[in-house]
């Protein structure tokens, strides 16, 4: 049933034991190898020998993006060049990019990482995966690429974009599982049936694991029912590894956490504290067998909770919970804490409309004030000239983001295929005020 049970169902006192001895091998590797742990470590007081259990962590020293922007581009290396047989970095979209380089073992953990989530989807060697990331720098591609050619599979690297084409090779390859951020998957569905195809009936796809953004719980249940296949909500980032850190199963109650590979924790990300399971916060993490790249407490910025509860599908791997978003992504919107994933719950709500959405801010009124307009695309069935349903849907929707997040937003319902689609993560805010800071 498993693809590694000896790891995946271990015992949690065996796993804590596994967790300890690694992860005293990386603060190791850490300090030794790379100038930024040792100033760091020596600067808190600490040395990998002051770790003598689990929760001696906490006496460690946080390592955040800018961090890896200072050290750029492998000053945080504790390899030499020689073994480094990848690079990847992160889209540096806000500012430098952060680079990883990746051993050869550093790739084949990835893959039997990624691999697990292949196995929660009911894959085997003998599936088919289709691999609509985006290949590149980015590790959506590649990674995915890498966990279903560690399970064995037949993979297709597709990559992003020339979406007829995907479907056509999901069709004639007989796909059965597809990897692609969840905006992506919504878009290929709805071009699928655009071109006369019922995804759910005329694809074979029975698995989807879809990650590197938010979905909401609506999306979520749009995309599997339009495809009729399991969705496994796949996280990772560029920094500590990319997709497989950790991945749902078919219990849809978290995501497992590969925690053979890391430690994780959840701060409170005002005071920094380390807080208890169950409770929202940042996730931290800490790599437990990274060669080249060893990260010790990363802020990952991403907000979760741990679920610590025995899952029934046997594996004992604690879970996250399915994120929120990232605390800078959230807006603050007159004062209210605002993720777009919320936006998107309430439009998921409403049938005649569709989650193809744009969130604009504004504050150019003449006295500062915030605007926030969402502009929403109506579904291709609905006839958006009937003045009187669309009024009706604009109330309903304004009425449900006011009572469920306390904000009041201009909603504009656009027609069918307006909002720009999105191929890889999906660009859900346009913020244009002004003089915040
Ligand atoms: O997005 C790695 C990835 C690729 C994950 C494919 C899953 C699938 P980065 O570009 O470095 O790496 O972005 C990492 O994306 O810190 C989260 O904020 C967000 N993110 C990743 N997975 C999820 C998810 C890849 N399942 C950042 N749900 C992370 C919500 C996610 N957000």
């Amino acid at each position: 049933m498993y693809f590694q049970p000896e790891i995946e169902t271990m015992d949690r006192d065996e796993l804590k034991k596994l967790q300890l001895e690694r992860l005293r091998e990386t603060l190791r590797n850490a300090y030794d190898n790379v100038e930024f742990f040792h100033t760091s470590f020596d600067e808190a007081g600490v040395t990998p020998d002051d770790l003598h259990e689990l929760s001696d962590l906490s006496k460690f020293p946080f390592i955040k993006k800018q961090n890896m922007r200072d050290n750029y581009p492998n000053k945080l290396f504790a390899r030499p060049l020689k073994d480094v047989i990848r690079y990847h970095a992160s889209s540096g979209t806000t500012g430098q990019a952060t680079v990883v380089g990746q051993t050869k073992n550093d790739l084949k953990n990835w893959g039997d990482c990624f691999a697990r989530g292949i196995a929660m989807v009911g894959g085997s060697a003998e599936s088919t995966i289709q691999v609509s990331y985006g290949y590149g720098l980015f590790t959506g591609g590649l990674g995915a690429h890498q966990g279903g050619e560690s399970m064995g599979c037949a993979v297709v690297p597709a990559s992003s974009g020339n979406t007829k084409r995907q479907i056509q090779m999901l069709k004639d390859l007989k796909v059965d599982i597809l990897c692609c951020t969840p905006s992506y998957a919504l878009h290929i569905a709805d071009t699928a049936i655009e071109m006369g195809y019922d995804p759910a009936k005329d694809l074979s796809v029975s698995g989807l694991i879809l990650g590197a953004e938010p979905a909401s719980q609506n999306m979520r249940d749009e995309i599997s029912t339009k495809f009729g296949a399991q969705y496994c909500d796949v996280y990772g980032l560029s920094e500590v590894m990319g997709p497989g850190v950790a991945m749902e199963c078919s219990e849809h109650a978290g995501l497992h956490l590969a925690e053979d590979q890391f430690y994780c924790e959840i701060i409170d990300p005002e005071t920094m504290e380390p807080l208890p399971d169950g409770q929202w916060g940042e996730l931290v993490i800490t790599t437990l067998v990274r060669e080249c790249c060893p990260m010790v407490r990363y802020r990952t910025r991403d907000l979760t909770r741990i679920i610590s509860e025995p899952c029934a599908c046997g594996r004992t791997h604690r879970k996250i919970d399915k994120l929120i978003g990232r605390t800078d992504d959230m807006l603050i919107i007159r004062g209210v804490n605002v993720f777009p994933s919320q936006i998107e719950q309430c439009i998921t709500d409403i049938e005649e409309i569709v989650p193809h959405y744009q969130i604009i801010l504004t504050n150019d009124d003449g006295q500062g004030l915030e605007k926030v307009q969402l502009d929403v695309e109506c579904d291709p069935s609905f006839r958006i000239n009937d003045e009187i349903q669309l009024s009706r849907i604009k109330k309903e929707l304004a009425a449900g983001l006011k009572s469920n997040l306390q904000i009041a937003v201009v909603v504009n319902i656009v027609p069918s295929g307006t909002i720009q689609r999105s191929e890889g993560k999906a660009k859900r805010v346009i913020d244009l005020r002004k003089n915040l800071h």
